[in-house]
């Protein structure tokens, strides 16, 4: 979990959620970064505009608090999970009740970016009631999958389903999630060892692609490199840092990925399999498009925010985001929406949403409401969400540059690691 490390800048309370929405301040972000590999050694202009709530929705608390959130799922009858930090699995009712005992509490290793970080919830989650997790066991220290049912509100079950290396530290990434296919992806990061991003025996640094069904879970049907001597068939994609979250594009389908990088350059990718994200020892930040044979990313913001919880906002509960990308910011506590181009493949602009807090995750609700967690990780954190409300008002019209650049980052030296 990349640049846990940070102190937020952002108050750790809850914040009253304020009523303003608003004419939307679209402020296109203009210069996108077209074309990184033939621009080779160009710092990309990763202009971020600025832009107001949608009119017509309102900031409300929905749950909380909760010990160091980090992920959020809904399941189909609309109750949510939330995983924390130190290894316990909540449940949230539809109107964001939650029992104070975690349903299920894994023994986890906590330390700096390790912990229960991701969950997902089966799609055929009405048949076989099944959600998997992510987190760091203790002894041994690894980062591993656990599987188990929730019947009747409890967790039954529990079944350490796959098991990865010796964890770093920092680095863990750890969310999963189920793709169109059926599939179970999850992303793993590099530990803290730039070196394992490309090398293809090591699931360190990589997206993977594991079949649910199995048990243990094991490499899916189809995996670009299965059977192929010296090479960790679970592995889908290459070449991360810590691609702390990811998200299914629903339009395009395409797996949409973040990558946290060291002291520039986090990054938005479209992931394709058997393809290389770039990230190496001897990385130029510079070269934000990564060495030669190499994807570049859809989008960088030049300065770290430490971008995650990515998600494509589908609806027409909030028709001005439908089909953007939402994104937070585990530095500063920020909400971007991204729009995409027509075919989906590129970014067409990124905006900051004024006046919304989210460090870690987002989740759109089967209500088609936004769900986020405002602090988290390292501390309290609560679930809010953006849902509609006709009687909001439109705030005042702010007054902004028209354009500002990627934010210059509040880095502590020494405390994020690298
Ligand atoms: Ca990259
Ligand atoms: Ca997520």
């Amino acid at each position: 979990m990349d640049e846990m490390g940070v102190p937020r800048t952002v108050a750790a309370g809850p914040r009253r959620a304020r009523r303003r929405a608003a004419t939307a301040v679209t402020v296109l972000a203009g210069l996108a970064w077209l074309g990184a590999g033939a621009l080779g050694a160009q710092v990309p202009a990763s202009l971020i505009g600025r832009e107001l709530l949608p009119p017509r929705v309102r900031v409300e608390p929905f749950a909380g608090p909760f010990s160091g959130p980090v992920a959020l799922a809904f399941l189909p009858d609309g109750r949510l999970l939330v995983t924390e930090k130190n290894g316990g699995v909540r449940l949230v009712s539809v109107d964001g009740q939650s029992a104070p005992d975690p349903i299920l509490n894994l023994p986890t290793d906590q330390t700096a970016e390790r912990g229960l970080l991701g969950v997902a919830v089966d799609p055929g989650f009405a048949a076989n009631q099944r959600v998997f997790v992510y987190h760091t066991l203790p002894r041994p220290s690894v980062n591993r999958i656990v599987r188990f049912r929730l019947v009747d509100g409890r967790a039954v079950a529990a079944t350490a389903v796959y098991t990865l290396p010796a964890p770093g530290t920092i680095h863990n990434a750890g969310n999963l999630h189920f793709g169109p296919d059926g599939q179970l992806y999850v992303g793993v990061g590099e530990g803290g060892t730039p070196a394992r991003a490309a090398d293809l025996a090591d699931p360190r640094g990589k997206l993977l692609r594991l079949d649910p069904a199995a048990t243990p879970l094991r490499a899916s049907a189809g995996n670009p490199f299965a059977g192929l001597p010296g090479m960790d068939g679970a592995i889908w994609a290459s070449g991360f840092r810590n691609p702390f979250d990811f998200t299914f594009d629903p339009i395009s389908r395409a797996l949409l990925a973040t990558d946290n990088g060291p002291d520039c350059n986090d990054e938005l990718n479209r992931v394709r399999p058997a393809r290389d994200y770039g990230w190496r020892a001897a990385y130029d930040c510079r070269r934000p498009a990564g060495p030669a044979g190499t994807e570049a990313p859809l989008w960088v913001w030049s300065q770290t925010v430490g971008i995650t919880g990515p998600l494509v906002y589908a609806g027409r509960t909030i028709p001005d985001w439908d089909g953007s990308l939402l994104a937070c910011s585990w530095n500063h506590g920020q909400l971007f929406r991204a729009t995409l181009s027509a075919d989906r493949a590129r970014v067409a602009a990124v905006n900051r949403v004024l006046d919304v807090t989210c460090n870690i995750d987002i989740a759109q609700g089967p209500d088609g409401g936004v769900y986020f967690i405002e602090g988290g990780g390292y501390a309290p954190g609560w679930v809010r969400r953006i849902v509609p409300d006709p009687d909001a008002t439109p705030g005042p019209r702010p007054t902004l540059a028209p354009l500002e650049r990627a934010f210059v980052p509040r880095v502590v030296k020494g405390v994020r690691g690298r």
